[in-house]
């Protein structure tokens, strides 16, 4: 008699989570004269890896196919940057504070939101992502805070972006509350824009002191967050940041 075969075990697969990263062009721009280069955060990598993922940066190729990038991640995560977004993608004009663009990052990111959206993959999208986000479904942005909202917030913090700096309250019934476990934290801030029409489908899940969007989901996705702050600059002083990730690895594995 020959012994009954087990099943076959699918092997255990570390999803693969693409980031964006940003792009210094041998132009006019600072350091002047540098060849061209990628450059990302590493607390950005770090913060995947960590949590089970393997990241993998996804530089902006001029011509480059977004869909057939997402076609292989299992996770979408959009980076920020030192950056704007063009004011013409939410038909306005430029506010004199409006700082530089970067249109061909943009143009990138906006195509692997689209095929990331379209493929329900996990997506993550962190200060200039969920800005992105919002304009790509719709919503315009505030183009400079401090000249556009009354507010005592400081959204552009002094101190390191590894200290938190403003408090938060969490929707009870958001996907945010429930990896959190909690309505009240505080968050680091490091931006001068911010959500002003709120884009169509999100709903709004977290609100600084003032009033500020500073989270957004699609409840109608099987994971698309967006968050004003920089969760992965926070971990090693606050390891709750850590679970924002673990969520967003454990949705890109199987089910
Ligand atoms: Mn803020």
């Amino acid at each position: 008699m020959r012994p009954p075969v087990a099943p076959p075990v699918a092997p255990q697969v570390d999803p693969l989570v693409g980031i964006t990263c940003d792009y210094q062009g041998g132009d006019k721009s600072p350091p002047e004269g540098s060849a061209p280069y990628y450059f990302l955060a590493e607390a950005y990598v770090q913060a995947v890896s960590l949590c089970g993922g393997i990241p993998l940066i996804l530089p902006d190729i001029e011509g480059s196919n977004p869909a057939a990038v997402i076609d292989r991640l299992d996770a979408l995560l959009i980076s920020g940057g030192n950056f704007d977004i063009d004011p013409a993608l939410y038909g306005e004009t430029p506010h004199p504070e409006l700082g530089i663009l970067k249109p061909r990052r943009t143009a990138y990111e906006l195509g692997l939101l689209r095929a990331a959206l379209a493929k329900d993959i996990p997506l993550l999208a962190i200060c200039g992502g969920l800005q992105l986000l919002n304009v790509h479904l719709g919503g315009s942005l505030y183009q400079h805070l401090p000249a556009q909202c009354d507010s005592r917030v400081q959204h552009e913090q002094k101190g390191k972006e590894k200290a938190a700096a403003h408090a938060l309250s969490v929707e009870p019934k958001s996907t945010l509350h429930d990896i959190l476990g909690t309505a009240e934290i505080m968050v680091n801030s490091t931006h001068h824009q911010a959500i002003k029409k709120l884009g169509e489908g999100l709903n709004a899940v977290a609100l600084a002191p003032d009033g500020i969007i500073e989270a957004v989901e699609i409840p109608a996705h099987r994971f698309a967050l967006g968050v004003q702050w920089h969760p992965e600059a926070l971990i090693n002083n606050h390891p709750v940041w850590k679970k924002v990730f673990e969520r967003l690895i454990q949705k890109a594995g199987p089910e």
